[in-house]
């Protein structure tokens, strides 16, 4: 895939990008399209990391650039799906796992189409979980694993929701770049994306058809 706005985010030049983002919405580019170009920049971003060509402060920065554009593109969504408050949503990065840029991004997109968040940050333990759960009685609880070492804290964290009488009606969706669906059965959860935008929709049909 190819556009002016990967390249823009992908070289971390934030007043192109911007450029580059009006002129396409003028232009009347979907806004789903573009915030789909936005995730495959950033994954050329973490692979340049990895390359030893990025540091991990341009990681932060093309991840700041990256909610930067998302606020705009949420408010020129418009108003209404904005302004309504379609759920509340809790989300967390389980123990163990201190990744945060991909957390950062659902985040961003749950809030610019109108759901409230709250953002545990990372390395969240059970009793975390627990205790704001029992709290907030969130609609949704989004929980981030990006290591594949964590598939079991996950069902940890589950397991416990469950024990204390909080899994329903809870919906539970996981996400990051862990080992693909199958395991989404396997910790108890209700759906998993590793995929923000989609992640987003999921929440999004729990909300307004369910
Ligand atoms: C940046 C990075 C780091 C940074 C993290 C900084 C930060 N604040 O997040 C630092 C340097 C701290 C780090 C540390 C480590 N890392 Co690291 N890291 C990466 C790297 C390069 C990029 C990750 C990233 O930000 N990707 C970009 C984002 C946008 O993608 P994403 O996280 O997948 O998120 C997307 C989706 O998954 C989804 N999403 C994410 N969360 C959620 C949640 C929900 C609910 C939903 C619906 C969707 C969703 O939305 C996002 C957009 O679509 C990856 C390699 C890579 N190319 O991905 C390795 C990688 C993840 N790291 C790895 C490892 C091994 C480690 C360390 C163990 C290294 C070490 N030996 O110390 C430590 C672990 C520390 C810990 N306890 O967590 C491995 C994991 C291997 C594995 N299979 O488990 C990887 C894959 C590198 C590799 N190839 O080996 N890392």
């Amino acid at each position: 895939m190819e556009s002016k706005l990967i390249s823009a985010v992908e070289a971390i030049d934030e007043k192109k990008a911007l450029a580059v983002l009006r002129a396409e919405l003028e232009a009347g580019k979907d806004k789903r399209e573009l915030s789909n170009q936005l995730n495959f920049a950033l994954q050329r971003v973490a692979a340049r990391y990895e390359e030893g060509e990025y540091y991990i402060a341009d990681l932060i920065m093309a991840g700041e650039l990256v909610a930067n554009i998302l606020k705009i593109l949420g408010i020129d969504a418009g108003s209404a799906t904005s302004m309504k408050r379609l759920g509340k949503v809790v989300v967390g990065t389980v123990f163990d796992d201190i990744h945060d840029v991909g957390k950062n991004i659902f985040i961003s997109m749950l809030r610019a189409e109108g759901f409230e968040v709250i953002d545990l940050g990372t390395d969240v333990s059970t009793e975390k979980f627990i205790r704001v759960i029992k709290q907030e009685r969130p609609d949704i609880l989004g929980i981030s694993g990006i290591l594949t070492s964590v598939v079991d804290n996950i069902k940890e964290v589950i397991d416990a929701i469950t024990n204390e009488g909080l899994r329903e009606p809870l919906k539970i969706i996981l996400g990051g770049a862990l080992a693909g669906g199958d395991y989404s059965k396997y910790v108890g959860a209700d759906a998993y994306s590793s995929d923000a935008i989609e992640g987003l929709n999921i929440c999004k049909h729990w909300m307004i058809d369910e």
